[in-house]
């Protein structure tokens, strides 16, 4: 049996010649926002990418086969599949394959397929962690390991405030990922720039980031980093925040249905503020992941 993605020339080219390539996930596509507005979401994180010189490879699996690169028309499928896309982490990913269905990649499960392709970067909103409660439920994303396996830098807002953001970074530590702050000294709470626990460096310009980021390879090469950006607008919502992961714990919604429940909960008790939030905090990320895989290329 063989496994043989299929990738754009685009993405082929540039990896071929060692240019910038920043991979984006599929699961917040899908699951991620209401109604189909994944696909602006999409096309707006890409474009981002392209602005700053990277070419973005949007990794998901359609009808069975793994794609890196995704068309337009494709991304229309995932937004408007919502929950009807299987979300894949690395787990789901052969069954998705070999079962041939739509599988929406998430954080985990696109860096799974950035180790096979090489891939070095990656963009999200906010990875997943320790879920608030876990104590009771030991529900802790798959994102996690997957992150500390593998060679690629992770830009997001830090970890989604949904979950027991403590935890999560005391976990990070433990597998020996290095969080960086992008011009802060506290991890990014998702939603809101405040309030998190300290982040491991700071760094301030994308070519530190970089370099940063090229010696942790040097010292140990199967290793990934997150580099956390606050965004900007910052909404404080924590309120909601724990009324929706409340509400959905009473639903009896458990595993990967979580995140999607509690996410779309907060999306409509805050009134569409925390979408308006996500989305631009997801296409900053993307732009900034590019300036720093442009930064990587260009080093010595
Ligand atoms: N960032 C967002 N929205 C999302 C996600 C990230 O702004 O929906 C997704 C990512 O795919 C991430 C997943 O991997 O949420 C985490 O899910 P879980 O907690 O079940 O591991
Ligand atoms: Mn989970």
């Amino acid at each position: 049996m063989r496994i043989d993605p299929l990738m754009t020339d685009e993405v082929r080219d540039a990896l071929d010649r060692g240019r910038p390539v920043v991979a984006l996930e599929t699961t917040l596509v899908s699951h991620g926002f209401p109604g189909g507005a994944g696909v602006q979401v999409a096309l707006a994180s890409e474009a981002r990418v392209r602005d700053a010189g990277a070419v973005p490879a949007t990794i998901g699996i359609v009808d069975g086969t793994l794609r890196i690169g995704l068309t337009e028309s494709d991304l229309k499928r995932f937004a408007s599949a919502g929950d009807a896309a299987r979300k894949a982490g690395a787990r789901d990913l052969a069954a998705c394959l070999v079962q041939g269905v739509l599988g929406a990649t998430t954080v985990g499960g696109t860096l799974a397929v950035c180790r096979l392709a090489g891939i070095r970067f990656m963009a999200t909103g906010g990875t997943g962690g320790v879920h608030r409660g876990f104590a009771a439920v030991p529900d802790v994303s798959a994102d996690l390991p997957q992150i500390a396996r593998t060679q690629a830098l992770v830009v997001s807002s830090g970890v989604k405030s949904i979950l027991d953001v403590a935890a999560t970074a005391e976990l990070l530590e433990t597998l020996a990922v290095p969080v960086l702050g992008w011009r802060t000294r506290t991890l990014p709470m998702f939603y809101s720039a405040e309030g998190g626990p300290p982040v491991s460096a700071v760094v301030t310009a994308a070519a530190e980031a970089a370099r940063l980021t090229a010696a942790h390879w040097l010292l140990n090469g199967t290793a990934g980093v997150l580099l956390t950006r606050p965004p900007d607008p910052s909404l404080d919502i924590e309120p909601i925040l724990a009324e929706a992961v409340d509400r959905v714990r009473q639903q009896g919604i458990r595993g990967q249905a979580v995140t999607p429940a509690v996410l779309e909960l907060v999306h409509e008790l805050s009134g569409g503020r925390s979408i308006e939030v996500n989305r631009q905090l997801i296409a900053d990320n993307a732009g900034l992941a590019a300036e720093v895989a442009v930064a990587y290329a260009g080093q010595d």
